[in-house]
């Protein structure tokens, strides 16, 4: 169970359907596969997907600090030594979706060589979670159109709703519009990514207050902090810090300051390692959690539905698992399927998942 290589591997997929909200854009999956080799044979895999305005990371700095940084630090440990993995690559500062895909591909190495599902070693709580999809800036008409096509084609019923950084009464008719149209078939909240301001943000909440909202997302930035506080005071829905949490840290930090009271578990940022510690500060703050989506791929979709059904709280909110289905492809040899408003997890080994050497071969983007 000896680490002997790390690769990690540029690829570029286009998006059928970019997806745009307040702090970006993302019109191709410009992601890094990152796979573990051992000296058994067995080779795990994860992936990383760069988001520069939300974490800094891009896909070349992805691939060199693995390369250069990360992948000495590996080689030569046992997949059973995770501590040891997590100790090392905490002496580099940041970088969160390259240190965590390099864990959850230890992890996936580790359920194959065991030849058991990562999902059971963490947990076994179920093997399928309910979906939420998340609807990108459009027309009103647009949205609506799209959570039509969501419902009828994969029977999911809850959505989160991109706000923020555009008019608040175009956002706001949004939501109205699914709420009119659906009624109580769907389950909706927003999501700011801090493009509101704090009192921008109230005004929209007191205006969608008869719209039934499960939550409110990153409305406004963290580090406005006491209007931050003074938003979340006075919410009378839980109100889920994502970008604002990249660590187990930030969560007390922000819960302790009254600046959210629920937290988004994203496997990109805090693979599965840290991912269980964040669970188990939520559990003991008793903190709701709601898996969310860094925009991944099927690959990174398989490790979110990895960690989500492991846990009981992971699993009891709607998991945002859907994104991969704007892109034209993916790497794997057996597609995801979302069916019945369900993600059902593969019952192999790892993270289940096996990836399409020709698909990877045509995406990648290392070799001319
Ligand atoms: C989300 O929940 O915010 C968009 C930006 C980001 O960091 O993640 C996505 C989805
Ligand atoms: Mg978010």
């Amino acid at each position: 169970m000896k680490i002997t290589a790390v690769e990690a591997i540029p690829f570029a997929i286009p998006y059928s359907k970019p997806l745009r909200f307040a702090s970006g854009e993302v019109h191709a999956a410009e992601h890094v596969l990152v796979r573990v080799h051992t000296d058994d044979g067995i080779v795990g895999v994860a992936e990383a997907p760069p988001r520069p305005f939300t974490y800094g990371e891009t896909q070349d700095g992805i691939v060199a600090v693995i390369d250069k940084v990360f992948a000495p630090q590996v080689i030569g440990l046992t997949l059973l030594e995770r501590e040891v993995v997590t100790g090392r690559l905490a002496r580099t500062v940041g970088n969160p979706t390259a240190k965590s895909a390099v864990d959850m591909a230890i992890w996936d190495a580790l359920g194959k060589s065991l030849g058991l599902p990562v999902a059971e070693l963490l947990g076994g709580y179920t093997d399928r979670m309910r979906v939420s999809h998340m609807l990108g800036f459009d027309d009103p008409a647009i949205m609506v159109a799209e959570a039509e096509k969501m419902r009828d084609t994969y029977g999911i019923s809850t959505f989160k709703v991109k706000v923020g950084r555009r008019p608040v009464q175009l956002d706001t008719a949004v939501v109205r519009a699914l709420r009119d149209r659906f009624g109580a078939e769907v389950d909706l909240y927003v999501d700011g990514n801090r493009g509101w301001s704090a009192s921008e943000s109230a005004r929209a909440m007191k205006e969608m207050a008869d719209l039934g909202l499960l939550f409110a997302e990153e409305l406004c930035p963290a580090d406005d902090v006491i209007g931050r506080r003074w938003l979340v005071g006075q919410l009378d829905v839980p109100f889920i810090a994502d970008e604002s949490v990249p660590t187990a840290a930030d969560v007390t930090r922000e819960i302790l300051a009254g600046a959210a009271t629920a937290i988004s578990i994203k496997t990109a940022r805090t693979g599965f390692t840290a991912s269980r510690r964040v669970h188990h500060l939520a559990e003991g703050l008793g903190l709701e959690v709601v898996i969310g989506n860094q925009i991944d791929g099927q690959v990174g979709t398989a490790c979110a539905l990895t960690f989500g059904t492991a846990f009981e709280s992971t699993s009891r909110n709607a998991g945002e698992l859907s994104n991969f289905l704007d892109m034209t492809d993916d790497l794997l040899a057996t597609p995801l399927q979302i069916s019945d408003g369900h993600l059902h997890r593969g019952a192999g080994a790892g993270i289940g998942i096996e990836i399409d050497p020709d698909k990877l071969a045509h995406y990648r983007t290392d070799r001319s």
